[in-house]
């Protein structure tokens, strides 16, 4: 359905209007009385108008309050709880992470962007407007994730061991003035050092200090957007060291690779201006038989340093799920970073689904009240679809999830589970998936001034034929 707001549609629109401010109730207890959700009436022209559409959605959500509420659940305190939620979402999404180095383009550490979707951003300026184009679409006020190869060097070439925070000024200027907080990671792939796929567990001495200076120089940067922004940048390290094959020394790499990460965060920043992550992996392109950074090594590691841990959801095997490891991990590191992505056969990374495991990580936040020891960024890359529309799905994708899991009747679930009505338990989260949820959060999408669900793609469409698409 296609709203017009032309002129003439208000005015037509007007009557209603007064009989709605003059008794609101009035209709809305109609329908209720009915059972009967409210429905637009056609204009005579036999189209919608704006205004019937708004106030349908208000009856919508009014019948889809009381439903939730039957259940004991309160639909407010659900979307307030959602706004307060910050997304952390990656800005490697505009551009098939290519970044501003001028390097060979190739992506490496076992990474790979398939599709060549016309488009794509290629300047810094480019990037941050396809950005602010998709935060028009994506209720809530979020966070920017940039990586160090978006460094803004005038065209110079830094070395990324000396990178430093005036390299990123142009992006820190921008946050502040859209209100965005920042979080940044060093970046171990796309460059000669790292093109034998070792890095920080390299076994030439050179190669792993030049990667502990780079890192060190992320941490600083990392503090110095925290300083500026006053919320904390998280700074997340991943590396992508590992053998295609079997090794012969399992060992030795990650005896390395502790020595190496503690020499990396062996400088006290303040953590009102930087936390450090570490993020484990399963595999990659080319690290099929080995990864040095695997979860137990980053589960130790950062149980015993202090650090962040970061569980990605597509760098496990593909029968284990994240969601299962959010109550085991917690218990052992104080903070959690995700890494939402969906895992599809050998690829980590695409866009960001109302998945069945999606749904399950959201629950988990929701029902172990981890919301303020987690912080949740996405990581995905599609070059097939539109990039802008990827970073909207994906982002409204995991705050419908969270929304679902808020609306969920915890206290009626736990009952049944304690007093081992597991039939019941079943049963009630089965008929959860028929509820009007869609309502509540096309509610929540006018409450924050963004378009609904089926109005949103109209503006990526738009947006893509007058800046993307003539690119
Ligand atoms: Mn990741």
């Amino acid at each position: 359905m296609r709203l017009r707001a032309t002129r003439s549609d208000s005015k037509r629109a007007e009557p209603r209007l007064r009989r709605a401010r003059e008794n609101p109730l009035s209709r809305l207890d109609r329908d209720r009385g009915a059972r009967q959700p409210g429905r637009p009436a056609e204009s005579p022209q036999g189209g919608w108008s704006i205004l019937d559409c708004i106030l349908s959605a208000q009856q919508a959500y009014a019948l889809a309050r009381e439903r939730y509420a039957g259940l004991g659940v309160d639909c407010d305190s659900a979307l307030q709880a959602l706004s307060s939620i910050p997304l952390s979402i990656h800005c490697w999404q505009g551009d098939d992470i290519r970044g501003f180095e001028g390097g060979t383009g190739e992506v490496g550490g076992g990474l790979a962007v398939t599709g060549n979707y016309p488009g794509q951003a290629r300047s810094p300026s480019e990037l941050r407007m396809d950005f602010e184009s998709a935060l028009s679409l994506i209720p809530g006020r979020h966070r920017f994730n940039l990586h160090a190869i978006y460094a803004e060097t005038d065209g110079r070439r830094i070395g990324r061991d000396e990178l430093q925070p005036e390299h990123f000024s142009g992006w820190c200027d921008w946050a502040r003035d859209r209100n965005l907080g920042l979080d940044f990671n060093p970046t171990f792939f796309a460059h000669p050092m790292a093109a034998d796929g070792f890095t920080l567990a390299h076994s030439d001495p050179g190669i792993r200090q030049f990667w502990v200076e780079h890192a060190k120089a992320c941490r600083r940067i990392g503090a110095s957007f925290g300083k500026a922004l006053g919320t904390p940048c998280l700074t997340n390290v991943w590396i992508p060291d590992g053998y295609k094959d079997l090794p012969a020394d399992r060992r030795t790499p990650r005896e390395r690779l502790v020595e190496a990460l503690d020499a990396v965060f062996s400088e006290p920043l303040d953590p009102q201006h930087n936390i450090d992550a570490v993020e484990c992996k399963l595999f990659g392109l080319g690290s099929e038989c080995y990864v040095v950074g695997s979860h137990e090594f980053y589960l130790g590691y950062a149980a015993s340093r202090g650090t962040v841990l970061c569980l990605d959801a597509g760098h496990f095997h593909p029968t284990e799920v994240v969601s299962d490891k959010i109550s085991s991990v917690l218990l052992w590191v104080d903070r959690l970073l995700l890494h939402v992505s969906r895992g599809v056969r050998w690829d980590s990374d695409h866009v960001v689904l109302v998945s069945d495991e999606l749904r399950e990580i959201a629950k988990e936040l929701v029902r172990g009240r981890y919301m303020s020891r987690v912080h949740i960024g996405l990581d995905f890359f599609d070059a097939s679809i539109n990039r802008v529309a990827a970073w909207v799905i994906g982002a409204r994708a995991m705050l419908k999830a969270l929304l679902m899991a808020l609306l969920e009747p915890s206290a009626g679930l736990r009952r049944m589970e304690q007093d081992g009505d597991f039939t019941g338990r079943l049963a009630l989260l089965e008929q959860m998936l028929t509820m009007p949820f869609g309502a509540v959060w096309d509610h929540y999408c006018e409450m924050r001034g963004v378009p609904q669900e089926s109005a949103w793609l109209d503006q990526v469409r738009a947006y893509e034929e007058s800046v993307t698409g003539r690119r």
